[in-house]
C-alpha cells in the first residue's frame, strides 16, 4: 500500500529544516571549536584529517570505550589507558564514553530519578576537563545528537574540542522515558547539525548504525541504504561530514568484511570506528578472548586492505557481565596492539576479492533501497530536500516498515519482512537461532497445555534492547501463545493501559538498562491503580545502580524483583510454567 504524508507527518505545520539550520549557524557565531589535548598533540585541525593521514600511511588506529559513571574515574581512565598502553608501545588514538541516557534531557529538566548506568557531564567544564585528560581524540557519541538536549550537548562537545559528535543512529531508534515529542527532538537535532556544519573545521557527524536501524534490519543492504540516507541528509542537505560506525551485531566474519568493503564503495568520509562484535561475548574470559581475536583480525585486515579510517575497537572481554575496569580496558587495547602486528602475516590468506564482490552486491542493494525510499517518500508528499522532514519521516516509519516497503530483496511471503534479503543480517539469523534453541527446552506437554489455554501476553521492553523481545515473540508464536506488541522503551503507565484495553493475560517485560526494579515497581503500582491483577514476567539484565550512589557497577536485583511480585525469568522458556500457573484469566 502506498504511503501517504498524512499518515507519516499529519501535523499541519512543521518547523522548516532550512530555518533550523540557519538557527544553528547563528549559534556558531558564539560556539566555536575549543582546544583539545588530542588536536594539539597530533597537530591536525580535526580528527578527520588525522584519520586521512593515518589511512594514507597504513596505520591502524585504536578506539577505547570507557563506561564509568564517575566523572573523576572517567578522566583517570582517559589518562591511564593512554599512558599505560603508550609505555608498552601501543597508541590509543581515540576514546569514547558511555554517557547516561539522562544526558538526552535538557540540563534543567534532568532529575536523579531519570539516571541510568552511564556518565553524567553536568556542565561544559566537565566536557572540557575530560578532553584535557589525555591526548586521545574525544568521541562524544551516545545521547548527544538525536535528543532534546542535542543543542546544548553539541555546544559543550565543540567547546571541549571534539571533532566527532554523534550519535545520529540513536535519533532513529532511541526514546527517552516519558518523552513523546519527536518534533522537538528533530528540531534540536537539525539545529545542532546546523551548528556543526557552520564550524570552520570539519566535524564528523557520527552515527552508530547498530544503535539505529542496522540492529533490526534483516538485510545488510538495508543498512547500507541507511548509510546512504544519512549521508544524503547530513552531507547533501546540511553540508556537514557523515561518519559511520558499525560492528556490534556483525558476527559472521565474511559478511563483516563484505560490509566494510560495501561502506568503502559508497562513502568517502573516514568512519569513526568499527565497534566490537559485542553480541559474540556470551562466554567466560577464555571464550570471549576468542571472540575478540576473531572480530579484531577481520577488522584489522579489512583496514589494511581498504583503509576506511575506522579505528578498531577492542571491547574488554568482561563487557557482557559488567562495566569493564581500567585494567581490563588496557588489556583489550594491548591485545589489539599485538594483533595489529601479527595481522600483517595474514594479508594473503584472506579472500578480499570474494568479500569485495559480495560488498558490491550489498552496496548495489543499498543504492536500490535508497532510491526506493527517496521515490516512495516523494510520492507520499514528503519534501525530500528538507532535512527535518526527511529525518522525522524515517524515524516515524521505523526499521520494519522501511524494510518492508523499500527493501532491495525480492518479495518472499515467508521472509520476516516479506522480502528475501540480499545479504541476511547475522543478528536476525542469531535471533532465529536462539528462538529455535529455546523452543527445544519446552516439553511437548507444556506446549499442548499453553496451546489449549490460548494465552495473550503483552510483550514490551523498557529500553532500546529489542532482541530479547524478538526471541520471546518468535518462541511464543511457535508454541501457540499470542503476543500483543507493547512496544520498545514503553512507559509503565502506557504499558498497563495497553494491558487493560487488550485484555492481556500477562505482561512480559524485557529489560537491559539497569532500571529493572524501578520499572517493575511502577508497573505493579499502575496495575494496582487500574484494578488489574495479572502476572508480570521479567527477564534480561536484572540490575540497578543503588540509589544515591556514584558506583559504576549496578547490582543484581533479582530477589527484590521477586519480593515486588514479579516472576523472574532467566530464559524465555521460564515463561511457560509461570503462565500455566496463572490462576484466573481476564474475560
Ligand atoms: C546488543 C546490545 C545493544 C544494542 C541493542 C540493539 C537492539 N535494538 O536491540 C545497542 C548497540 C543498540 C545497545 C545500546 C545500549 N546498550 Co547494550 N548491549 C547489547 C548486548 C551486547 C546484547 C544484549 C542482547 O540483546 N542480547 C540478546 C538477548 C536475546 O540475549 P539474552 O539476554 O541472553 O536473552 C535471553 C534471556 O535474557 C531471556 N529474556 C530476555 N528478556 C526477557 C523477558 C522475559 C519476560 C522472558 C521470559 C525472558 C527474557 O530471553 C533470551 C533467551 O532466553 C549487551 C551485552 C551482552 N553481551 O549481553 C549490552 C548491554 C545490555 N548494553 C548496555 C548498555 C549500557 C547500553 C547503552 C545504555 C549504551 C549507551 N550508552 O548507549 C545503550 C542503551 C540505551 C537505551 N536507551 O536503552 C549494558 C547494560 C548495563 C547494565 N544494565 O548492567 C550491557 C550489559 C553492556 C555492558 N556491559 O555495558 N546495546
Amino acid at each position: 500500500m502506498a504511503l501517504k504524508r498524512k499518515d507519516i507527518l499529519p501535523e499541519p505545520e512543521l518547523p522548516a529544516g532550512s530555518e533550523l539550520l540557519d538557527r544553528g549557524s547563528v549559534l556558531a557565531r558564539d560556539w566555536r571549536l575549543g582546544e583539545s589535548a588530542f588536536l594539539s598533540h597530533v597537530g591536525h585541525a580535526c580528527e578527520a584529517d588525522f584519520k586521512r593521514a593515518c589511512a594514507a600511511s597504513g596505520r591502524i588506529t585504536q578506539h577505547a570505550q570507557i563506561g564509568f559513571r564517575d566523572p573523576d574515574k572517567t578522566r583517570r581512565a582517559f589518562a591511564e589507558v593512554h599512558e599505560t598502553c603508550a609505555r608498552q608501545g601501543v597508541t590509543v588514538d581515540r576514546s569514547g564514553i558511555c554517557l547516561d541516557w539522562s544526558m538526552g534531557y535538557a540540563r534543567d529538566d534532568r532529575t536523579e530519578e531519570m539516571r541510568g548506568t552511564g556518565l553524567l557531564l553536568e556542565d561544559i567544564e566537565d566536557f572540557v576537563h575530560l578532553t584535557q585528560a589525555a591526548p586521545v581524540a574525544p568521541h562524544f557519541g551516545d545521547f548527544v545528537l538525536g535528543f532534546p538536549a542535542a543543542i546544548e550537548n553539541t555546544q559543550a562537545a565543540l567547546a571541549a574540542g571534539s571533532t566527532a559528535i554523534g550519535n545520529l543512529g540513536q535519533y532513529f531508534t532511541f526514546r527517552l522515558p516519558g518523552w513523546d515529542d519527536d518534533v522537538a527532538v528533530t528540531e534540536a537535532t537539525v539545529t545542532a547539525l546546523g551548528l556543526i556544519a557552520a564550524q570552520d573545521v570539519e566535524i564528523l557527524v557520527h552515527s552508530n548504525l547498530d544503535d539505529g536501524f542496522a540492529a533490526l534490519f534483516t538485510d545488510l543492504a538495508s543498512s547500507i541504504g541507511a548509510v546512504l540516507l544519512e549521508k544524503y541528509i547530513v552531507e547533501d542537505l546540511i553540508g556537514a561530514s557523515m561518519s559511520h560506525c558499525y560492528g556490534h551485531h556483525f558476527s559472521d566474519p565474511f559478511r563483516r568484511l563484505a560490509f566494510q568493503t560495501a561502506m568503502a564503495q559508497v562513502t568517502e568520509t573516514p568512519g569513526t570506528m568499527v565497534y566490537g562484535n559485542t553480541v559474540s561475548y556470551t562466554g567466560g574470559d577464555a571464550q570471549n578472548y576468542a571472540s575478540l581475536a576473531a572480530y579484531l583480525l577481520c577488522d584489522i585486515t579489512g583496514q589494511r586492505h581498504t583503509a576506511t579510517g575506522h579505528a578498531v575497537n577492542a571491547v574488554p572481554i568482561r563487557e557482557n557481565s559488567r562495566i569493564p575496569d581500567i585494567d581490563e580496558i588496557v588489556d583489550a587495547q594491548l591485545f589489539a596492539g599485538r594483533l595489529v602486528e601479527s595481522a600483517q602475516g595474514y594479508d594473503g590468506l584472506f579472500d578480499f576479492e570474494r568479500a569485495e564482490r559480495h560488498g558490491a552486491e550489498i552496496a548495489e542493494g543499498g543504492r536500490k533501497f535508497f532510491q526506493n525510499v527517496m521515490s516512495g517518500l516523494t510520492e507520499a508528499g514528503i519534501d525530500t530536500t528538507d532535512a527535518a522532514e526527511m529525518l522525522l519521516a524515517l524515524k516515524r516509519l521505523g526499521s520494519k516498515q522501511l524494510e518492508q516497503a523499500f527493501g532491495a530483496g525480492l518479495t518472499d511471503a515467508d521472509a520476516l519482512r516479506g522480502r528475501a534479503p540480499v545479504a541476511p543480517s547475522p543478528i536476525m539469523e542469531e535471533v532465529e537461532h536462539m528462538a529455535t534453541e529455546r523452543i527445544g527446552h519446552i516439553s511437548d506437554d507444556d506446549i499442548a497445555a499453553v496451546r489449549d489455554a490460548g494465552f495473550k501476553v503483552l510483550v514490551a521492553t523498557t529500553d532500546v534492547h529489542e532482541h530479547g523481545k524478538l526471541v520471546i515473540e518468535r518462541v511464543f508464536a511457535n508454541v501457540g501463545i499470542g503476543s500483543i506488541d507493547g512496544g520498545i522503551s514503553a512507559d509503565p503507565d502506557d504499558l498497563v493501559a495497553t494491558a487493560r484495553t487488550t485484555g492481556a493475560d500477562a505482561i512480559a517485560i524485557s529489560t537491559y538498562n539497569g532500571i529493572a526494579l524501578e520499572y517493575i515497581t511502577s508497573v505493579k503500582a499502575e496495575l494496582k491503580a487500574n484494578g488489574l491483577d495479572i502476572p508480570v514476567l521479567v527477564g534480561g539484565r536484572l540490575n540497578q545502580i543503588p540509589k544515591g550512589s556514584n558506583t559504576s557497577l549496578p547490582v543484581d536485583v533479582t530477589s527484590e524483583l521477586q519480593a515486588a511480585g514479579a516472576i523472574v525469568c532467566g530464559q524465555v522458556e521460564d515463561a511457560i510454567p509461570a503462565l500455566l500457573q496463572t490462576p484466573g484469566r481476564q474475560s
